[in-house]
């Protein structure tokens, strides 16, 4: 494979899989033939000959430039169509598979793509060995697809060893220490490798003394974790203190424009690929939430994102620079100010400044990770910025991994929301890298003189980045079913217009393994026993649709924050109301949302472009499920189904109990099901109980708190406190 750590991955998962399915595995070392030397051959017995030529054959996994080229590959480079003069077809990290005569092969250019080839036929099973499959070329839709760890390295006083984190401890850290635990860490890469995963940040964004020195003096243990998760490809990051030059060099200014400030970062960047020369760069949370950043010395966030950049780009590092900047210290009395309004108000006007090594990562809602939000503006303000978007899939918003909530639906709707209606983009294309094509009107606010379409230039996207799940919890997210959400977001990162049901399905397969209890077909085709058939379809009735359930029972239409400040979990309708947060829902006796209209409130709909700054403003064109997000309006308000806010609110509430009541029974009914290992049955189930009496708790005081504001009974008469 021509050497390095991630060829001798390969190889070992294949020996692996041998040792355990039987069979043997052939490994061209490279030295024997040359670099470029062909990977791994899998024979049909343990006993395989000698020779990469020889055979026979079940799987080859080879570079595209090996030499000498397999009888297998050969055999089938005759029948192929001709790689149309790309000499590199795969790049990075994609690969080609097949199977003809009895031989499924994979071929990449690089070993990365050997790698994700490998995962892919996993994923296929046994349908990988079967019948002849055509030539499938799979490359991801992006190159940097990361997982960000809020990861204390200090267990925080307020929010302990992981901010937001539902599954025990951090993997990386403990006590202020590196985990001790580092085989840990080698199967997590594992794990991410598998999901497409291949970059993560592995400290929180919020960088407190601690983990500043991570950059400095604690380098060691980035590196040593960067040893554990490089042989599968995955590279790490750095959550950096905007004022680390201050808190860590002693400078008296961490102004970005301050040569010595310039120094200091060139150097740190510098030492820190001493230590981790495949270091990936580093995240920035700046002028956020009470974190340093450049506004405190008059300086814009593209001055601050390029200083960094500057010493990052010597070494090829990039700037994640996250764009969640907002007044959290706002007067409540204040209604013209509006917090969905601020990335965008802080942004757009930069459109332009930023390196080239700067990715702008845009949380995908306005707001902040409500389980319904629009898509954030911003998304469509910034032509000539690499954007990423940043998804929640650690759930703080969305049941803390103690309610189920499979949350790819959400983000395949983000992913393909268009700002500027059927005929311009999608956010998809927006964060892998839209092309001039793609020629996107501007926005409302801005002059309607066609020029957007100019700005937008073709360029790399900034890709999915998400929040990890994970931490030391024997099932990797504590809840055993939030794994889907670590699987699916990979996969979405990889290919953004995947559909998350049949994501969902690929996730049951690998966890549960249902179709291996079943028999081979003919063809090769796997059928499933009833067992592994009912398991299956009780899993997708649990999770496909658990996300509307979430949004059912939690806060209605839209309006988004009716949590227990602090923690965030389970309601309490006025718990922001009066806080400086800027999270508020207006409710009083006539009426309940927030008017973000430009006619009547504070304008937010304006900063989108044509056709939805227009729907938006109109509350009867305004889709219901974001009707309170974006207007005020009186509980008897009509909605598109015919029922009022009101009642809606009502009926959602008692609905998203049931919903939750018939899941618990449909997976009490799996007790005992042979692929469902009791263990994991176990804490499911107590996890459902949990999930019950909090929607419970929810729908009675979201009913309640409404039926007193308003007066207004429901209509069928069921019991509210
Ligand atoms: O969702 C909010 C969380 C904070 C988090 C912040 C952010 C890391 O409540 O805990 O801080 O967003 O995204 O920076």
């Amino acid at each position: 494979c021509g050497g390095g750590p991630l060829a001798e991955t390969v190889h070992d998962e294949v020996a692996r899989a041998c040792a355990r399915y039987g069979g043997g595995v052939r490994h061209s070392a490279p030295g024997t033939t040359g670099d470029r030397s062909p990977c791994a051959g899998v024979g049909g017995d343990a006993d395989v000959p000698g020779g990469a030529e020889e055979g026979p054959f079940d799987l080859v996994l080879a570079l595209t430039g090996a030499e000498p080229v397999p009888d297998a590959v050969r055999r089938l480079r005759t029948k192929w169509p001709a790689h149309g003069g790309d000499d590199r077809p795969t790049g990075e990290e994609g690969f080609v598979v097949a199977r003809h005569d009895g031989v499924t092969v994979v071929l990449a250019d690089e070993p990365a793509g050997l790698l994700y080839g490998l995962f892919h036929l996993v994923r296929l099973g046994e349908r990988a060995f079967g019948a002849a499959r055509p030539r499938e070329l799979h490359r991801p839709a992006t190159r940097r697809r990361m997982l960000d760890h809020w990861d204390n390295v200090a267990v925080h006083p307020v929010m302990g060893q992981v901010e937001r984190g539902y599954a025990g401890g951090s993997i990386f850290w403990r006590d202020g220490a590196l985990t001790g635990d580092l085989a840990r860490v080698g199967a997590y890469a594992r794990l991410l490798a598998a999901c497409g995963v291949n970059a993560v940040t592995v400290n929180n964004v919020n960088v407190h003394a601690a983990e500043a020195r991570l950059l400095t003096d604690r380098l060691g243990d980035v590196a040593a974790i960067a040893d554990r998760l490089r042989p599968y490809g995955v590279r790490v990051h750095l959550s950096a203190g905007f004022a680390s030059p201050v808190v860590l060099g002693g400078l008296p200014t961490a102004d970005p424009l301050d040569h010595d400030v310039r120094t200091w970062w060139a150097r740190a960047a510098e030492r820190a690929y001493q230590a981790i020369p495949d270091l990936g760069g580093f995240v920035v949370k700046a002028d956020s939430e009470g974190q340093p950043g450049p506004f405190a010395y008059g300086r814009s966030h593209a001055d601050g994102a390029n200083t960094l950049a500057d010493a990052l780009a010597p070494f090829g590092g990039v700037v994640h620079w996250r764009a969640f900047v907002y007044d959290h210290r706002q007067d409540w009395r204040d209604r013209s100010t509006d917090r969905a309004r601020a990335a965008r108000d802080h942004f757009a006007p930069l459109d332009g400044l930023f390196r080239d090594n700067v990715i702008l990562q845009v949380k995908h809602g306005p707001m902040d990770f409500q389980p319904r939000e629009p898509v954030s503006p911003l998304l469509a303000a910034m032509p000539r910025t690499r954007l990423a978007v940043e998804v929640q899939v650690t759930q703080e918003y969305t049941g803390q991994q103690r309610h189920v909530c499979y949350l790819a639906p959400m983000w395949s709707e983000v992913l393909a929301f268009r700002p500027w209606g059927t005929a311009g983009p999608a956010v998809a294309n927006i964060v892998t890298g839209a092309t001039a094509d793609d020629a996107p009107e501007p926005p409302d606010e801005e002059p309607q003189d066609g020029e957007g379409r100019d700005r937008w230039a073709a360029r790399e996207g900034g890709g999915l980045v998400g929040v990890s799940n994970v931490g030391d919890d024997h099932f990797w997210t504590g809840h055993p079913l939030a794994q889907a959400n670590l699987y699916a977001f990979g996969r979405l990162a990889w290919a953004p217009w995947a559909d998350p049901v049949a994501i969902l399905d690929e996730w049951i397969d690998l966890t549960f393994a249902p179709s291996k209890t079943g028999e081979t077909g003919d063809a090769g085709d796997v059928g499933e026993t009833g067992e592994a058939a009912r398991l299956r379809r009780t899993l997708h009735a649990i999770m496909d649709g658990s996300w509307r359930t979430y949004e059912r029972y939690a806060a209605p239409l839209g309006v988004g924050f009716m949590v227990r400040p602090g923690h965030h979990y389970g309601p309490d309708v006025d718990g922001y109301e009066y806080t400086p947060w800027g999270t508020y829902h207006f409710a009083d006796r006539d009426g309940v949302g927030v008017d973000r209209t430009r006619a009547t409130g504070t304008g937010f709909t304006g900063q989108f472009p044509r056709p939805w700054s227009q729907v938006y403003e109109s509350a009867e064109r305004c889709p219901d499920e974001l009707l309170l997000f974006f207007h005020h309006v009186p509980y008897g308000h009509v909605l598109h189904d015919g029922s009022t806010v009101i009642q809606h609110i009502y009926d959602t509430h008692f609905a998203g109990v049931e919903q939750v009541a018939e899941a618990r029974s449909l997976w009490a009914g799996l007790a005992g099901a042979g692929s469902v290992p009791a263990g994991l049955h176990a804490r499911v189930r107590e996890l459902f109980d949990e999930q019950l009496r909090c929607a419970e708790e929810w729908r009675d005081q979201i009913n309640a708190y409404f039926f007193r504001k308003s007066g207004v009974p429901d209509a069928r008469g069921r019991r509210i406190h």
